[in-house]
């Protein structure tokens, strides 16, 4: 494995545990994990694998395999930059129950995709400490840390469903998690059984302002819940009502964040009932809410769903936090060259960069390689 051979060049030992950790897709359920409503993420292939030996000196040495060089040296609880941010978070938040380690990391998420990279970066990094050092934390206490790393350390008010979905997914299944009460289930999902497959359409276009859009939804979501007496968006139960009582955007976001809550549950019903194909329908409709009514949609994701179904999609949606990334298709197998045909065509047209097309399989959550 290459990141044990790098590991034993930069540090002249092999590493006492290797984790990878996988990125991941969201099939539906998005902008609720902070409503605490319903979320149904699977993993991809695609991930960090992290090799690590712990030290005692409270050092971090860091080599990442996708910017080679020298290994950066760190201290456990320094503020630092970039990506490295995620990896000293996950320290800082295992306080005096670690004291540094040296890594290597390779991660093969495509950069920028909206794919979760820095959540599977801080779940390599927990779940090789977790067990390094026999700290006992179950998958999710392992997902709750790298959540807290990414809010408190790095400043990014994210949900748990990243995290969640890197630490606790099961390979050929989605997870459905509640995210009010952690409560989640395993939910078989075989598509090529149902000549289908799920298409990834990385758009290769990010906004730069996404994280700051991103905390305004989050206020705003928080802000309506406070003006309907209810705890979060979830506890909405009279849609109408509640809407009587907003103006503006915060109905418009709870208009989003009810139906979508709505939208997880029935297209589990569909997938119980063996109606696979069928969900499309609610993967178009979560995208028209998360483009109209809760405005993270881009000109690029608009044009990749729009065409993959005029392409043969049986539906499509953006996927993830928004405002660029990626969307994704459900594809019957003998359209998916007509689907990247005509997607390929339309951003031409559009003058926008080609997208790139991953399939999508449904991946192992975190687990130890060596
Ligand atoms: C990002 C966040 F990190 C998640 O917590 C979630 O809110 C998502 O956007 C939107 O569903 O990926």
């Amino acid at each position: 494995m290459r990141v044990v051979e790098a590991f034993s060049t930069a540090y002249g030992t092999s590493p006492q545990t290797v984790w990878h950790a996988p990125g991941r897709v969201n099939l539906i359920g998005e902008h609720t994990d902070y409503n605490d409503g319903f979320v149904l993420p699977f993993a991809v292939p695609w991930g960090v694998t992290a090799a690590i030996t712990p030290r005692s000196d409270g050092t971090i040495r860091l080599l990442s395999l996708q910017s080679p060089g020298e290994p950066v040296t760190l201290a456990s609880h320094d503020a630092s930059e970039g990506w490295t941010r995620y990896v000293v978070g996950v320290f800082a938040m295992l306080g005096d129950r670690v004291a540094g380690a040296d890594i290597v990391i390779d991660g093969d998420i495509p950069a920028g995709a909206g794919l979760s990279s820095s959540a599977a970066l801080e779940v390599s990094i927990a779940s090789a400490l977790n067990d390094l050092h026999d700290l006992g934390m179950t998958p999710m206490e392992i997902a709750l840390l790298s959540q807290k790393a990414e809010n408190d350390f790095v400043g990014m008010p994210c949900g748990i469903m990243d995290q969640a979905a890197s630490a606790l997914c099961q390979e050929g299944h989605a997870l459905f998690l509640d995210c009010r009460s952690l409560g989640s289930r395993n939910i078989p999902l075989d598509l090529a059984s149902h000549g289908l497959s799920m298409l990834i359409i990385d758009t290769q276009a990010h906004h730069e302002h996404a994280s700051g859009e991103y905390a305004k939804r989050r206020a705003e979501c928080e802000s309506a819940a406070r003006k309907l007496g209810v705890p979060a968006l979830r506890d909405v139960t009279d849609l109408a009502a509640a809407l009587d009582q907003l103006q503006g955007d915060e109905r418009k976001r709870t208009m989003h964040v009810v139906t979508e809550n709505h939208r997880v549950e029935a297209l589990i019903g569909l997938l119980r009932a063996g109606a696979v194909a069928e969900i499309g329908a609610i993967l178009n409709a979560s995208h028209l809410s998360l483009r109209d009514q809760y405005e993270v949609s881009s000109p690029e994701l608009d044009v990749a769903v729009e065409a993959a179904i005029r392409g043969g999609a049986r539906g499509a949606r953006m996927t993830g936090g928004g405002f660029g990334g990626s969307a994704i298709a459900l594809v019957p197998l003998e359209r998916l060259s007509s689907v990247e045909e005509a997607v390929s065509n339309a951003f031409a047209e559009h003058g926008f960069q080609a997208p790139r097309f991953l399939p999508a399989t449904l991946a192992q959550g975190a687990h130890r390689v060596a």
